[in-house]
């Protein structure tokens, strides 16, 4: 083998190992290390043109933005090949896949064994967080994947700066990546989209912190920073550390009066967090502002409180759906500088996706098939995606990038709940709100024969993404708690898709869930009143503001009843999901499920 390399820019010796190992394992043509300029990044998106990965959209209409089709096969994260290689199977527990760290990074070698023949290998520095916050944290992605390059430098703080930071220091997440596509020569015609359809392994080594990836070159299988590092290795460095890695989103919340506070949201993947997070309220005088739309990383500050930071520093966000109605701020945030993946491209260059605008009347689909409006298939893939620089947000707020982080004084859950979970409730204690995110969960659609009204836990929403044992998860949870006391914030739980008898919605979301951060805002103050129910508090009559709201007072009630019956329906599949746990769901927990049991109970 003949590797070239670009001249290294590290003195870290431990680091210069990692990558000489990886470069003598997977063979590449030559070594780069990415410096994180913005000349790296043009040249990224150049050769991914050149290569024919992706196309230039019309400068006139998306400046500097490119459009890239995956190969049909490498679409989506792929659960059933992602791994938490713990030394003991236990420590993964019954959520996660589970192999012996050696048995799996055999079967990885196999595969790494010159992987990247005629390939450039490239080493990412990059830093979750900003650089040198207290909170953040350093990984070096090894890849050869170009989009990779360009959609880190998008979504993480990449390249020199990094370097410096990490100095000789051995305290980062080392994650290889390889899309598993070797070159007989690095002159050969490539594929537009190189992968291994028919092996993919996303797999994580949580005591030794790394992430080898291998076969897809998509989203959260191949951006290690994003789901790899800051969820499933960081939650296993949280629970170490005494601090919280979350799938939340941040936002930044101003009452008319000019008074600030920050609120985190934990909602499955694709129920609307990045709307959330950059929603314009229809409530006068209250602004939304965004410090993130994905991920918190949450540690106690000097003063007790819980300050979070947005681990990110783009957005990669779902493509269909998003609209300038439904969200005019993701809209804008993609206007320029971003990378669309799967979306269809319209006859005059630029990109579109199933209810972004009226459907053009020809257009290539994502798919490179012609498309018109009446042809029955969808244009765009369901996740299509936009990369887009969150410093583009016209409504990032002042703070995202402050190294310390924001205080943090509410936690919001949810899922989608077509009936039973009114629209918002408060736990009555820390413990209590650890027992509703626990406990959460949407409800399955018709797809599979007899699962209406079946519940699918997803807790905190983090079902694919704790690194460790989820009853273990729940008991750090209770643990933060009680170090933070009554300094910690307030638990509340929304449903946003509670539904009539007709199958109507009763709450008509986006821009009206102002309505409930208002409540929810007051809450926190000990202002707004609430009325106790056996699952927790909801707003007392009135105290929700419905001000110019046309919602019928009886969809009201509904929205805000308490089905004693219907939730004792609930507590067997609730006690159900807390069985998987075993011996290693905390005892606060079944408490709690005993003590609601209790209140339902005499309430019905
Ligand atoms: O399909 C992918 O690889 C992306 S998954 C994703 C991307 C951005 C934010 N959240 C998610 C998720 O699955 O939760
Ligand atoms: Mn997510």
């Amino acid at each position: 083998m003949t590797t070239t390399a670009t001249a290294t820019t590290t003195t870290n010796s431990k680091l210069q190992k990692f990558v000489d190992e990886t470069a003598a394992m997977c063979k590449p043509h030559n070594i780069y290390w990415c410096d994180g300029s913005p000349v790296e990044y043009q040249a990224m998106l150049n050769a991914m043109v050149r290569s024919g990965t992706a196309q230039w959209l019309d400068p006139a209409k998306r400046p500097n933005s490119i459009f890239v089709r995956s190969d049909p096969a490498d679409v989506a994260r792929v659960e059933e090949f992602t791994f938490i290689a713990s030394e003991k199977q236990e420590d993964a527990g019954p959520t996660n896949n589970w192999k012996s760290p050696s048995e799996l990074k055999a079967t990885l070698r196999k595969l790494y064994d010159g992987c990247m023949a005629g390939r450039t290998l490239y080493v990412i520095p990059y830093s979750m967080g900003p650089i040198g916050s207290p909170i953040a944290k350093i990984g070096i992605e090894i890849t050869d994947s170009p989009y990779v390059v360009a959609n880190m430098h998008i979504m993480a703080r990449v390249g020199s700066k990094v370097l410096e930071v990490l100095g000789d220091s051995e305290d980062f997440v080392r994650g290889i990546h390889s899309v598993g596509h070797p070159l007989k020569t690095p002159t050969q015609a490539d594929v537009p989209w190189p992968c291994d359809a028919h092996n993919k392994y996303i797999t994580h080594y949580p005591e030794t912190r790394e992430i080898w990836s291998y076969g897809s070159g998509y989203g959260g299988n191949a951006l290690l920073g994003k789901k790899c590092h800051a969820l499933r290795i960081a939650s296993v460095q949280a629970r170490d550390e005494g601090w919280m890695a979350e799938h939340m989103l941040i936002l930044k919340l101003t009452n008319p009066q000019g008074t600030v506070k920050f609120v985190a949201a934990a909602f499955p993947s694709a129920c609307g967090k990045t709307n959330l997070a950059m929603m314009t309220p229809t409530l006068k005088g209250w602004k939304v502002e965004t410090i993130g739309d994905d991920i918190a990383w949450m540690k106690f500050g000097p003063d007790g409180r819980l300050y979070a930071i947005n681990p990110e520093a783009g957005f990669f966000g779902v493509a269909p759906g998003t609209n300038y109605t439904s969200n005019p701020n993701a809209m804008e945030s993609a206007k320029q500088n971003s990378i669309f993946t799967n979306c269809s491209l319209t006859d005059d260059n630029n990109v579109w996706w199933e209810d972004m605008s009226p459907a053009p009347s020809h257009m290539t689909d994502w798919l490179r098939r012609e498309w018109t409006p009446d042809c029955g298939r969808k244009a765009a893939h369901p996740n299509a995606r936009f990369t887009a620089p969150a410093r583009q947000c016209p409504v990032i707020a002042k703070e995202w990038e402050d190294p310390r982080g924001v205080p943090i004084s509410a936690i919001l859950f949810g899922g989608r709940r077509a009936s039973t979970q009114p629209l918002v409730i408060q736990s009555t204690s820390w413990q209590h709100g650890t027992f509703l995110g626990a406990a959460m969960a949407s409800e399955m659609t018709a797809a599979a024969a007899g699962t209406v009204g079946k519940l699918r836990f997803d807790p905190m929403a983090m079902l694919p993404f704790c690194g460790y044992h989820m009853g273990e998860y729940f008991n750090h949870w209770l643990k933060m708690g009680v170090k933070g006391g009554d300094k910690m914030p307030k638990i509340f739980y929304v449903n946003w898709f509670r539904k009539n008898d007709q199958g109507k919605w009763l709450w008509p979301g986006f821009g009206e869930n102002s309505r409930v951060l208002k409540w929810v805002f007051e809450r926190c103050d000990g202002n707004a009143a609430a009325k106790e129910t056996p699952i927790g508090s909801v707003p007392a009559d009135g105290a929700l503001d419905v001000s110019g709201l046309k919602v019928d007072a009886a969809d009201l009630k509904e929205l805000m009843k308490v089905d004693a019956k219907e939730w004792l329906a609930v507590v067997p599949q609730i006690a159900e999901h807390f069985a998987k746990f075993g011996n290693k769901l905390p005892k606060q927990l079944s408490e709690e499920l005993a003590a609601l049991t209790k209140r339902l109970e005499a309430a019905k």
